[in-house]
């Protein structure tokens, strides 16, 4: 099991740094009205700022102290009941949930370049089926294993 697990994370940050090279070639969007609350520390949060990084999108990046007790800011927390970062805020609209973010934001601001979140329905699925075992099966796994770790080791 850990072992597996181990495996899966591997395989996902080689991913994801081989994303993030292919598509850093490109020259930055710029959108600096569009906000994005998050802590450094927060698997979820590094997942939208790696995209972010993949297809060199800038927008303004509001770090949450979680673990000083800093709070989002009250409209935020009105909206977010959860109160959790990752947030975004694009004008009006605020979205929660890293995986929501991350489709958004490619969908929203990835122009012309479609091969991060494809047209075709049957990629898009697989897509969806990656981003939901990230967040159905293979974060709460590590979390479980770490939290274990974590609490044999205090
Ligand atoms: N499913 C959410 C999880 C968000 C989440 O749990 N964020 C944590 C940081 S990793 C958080 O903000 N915790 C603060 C709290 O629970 O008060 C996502 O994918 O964005």
């Amino acid at each position: 099991m850990t072992s597996t697990l181990i495996k899966y994370n591997v395989i996902l940050i080689v991913l994801c740094i081989g994303i993030t090279l292919i598509h850093n070639s490109s020259e930055a969007i710029v959108k600096k009205d569009v906000i994005l609350y998050y802590n450094h520390l927060s698997p979820q949060c590094r997942s939208v700022l790696l995209t972010l990084g993949a297809f060199d999108l800038e927008i303004t990046l509001i770090p949450i102290d979680l673990l000083n007790g800093e709070q989002l800011p009250e409209k935020l927390r009105e909206i977010n009941s959860l109160h959790t970062v990752p947030v975004l805020e694009d004008g009006d609209f605020v979205l929660s949930e890293s995986n929501a973010i991350i489709v958004y934001l490619v969908q929203q601001y990835g122009g012309s370049d479609h091969s991060l979140y494809p047209k075709d329905l049957k990629i898009q699925a697989q897509v969806n089926q990656i981003l939901n075992f990230e967040s159905r099966t293979l974060y709460p796994a590590i979390k479980n294993l770490y939290m274990n770790i974590h609490f044999i080791i205090i």
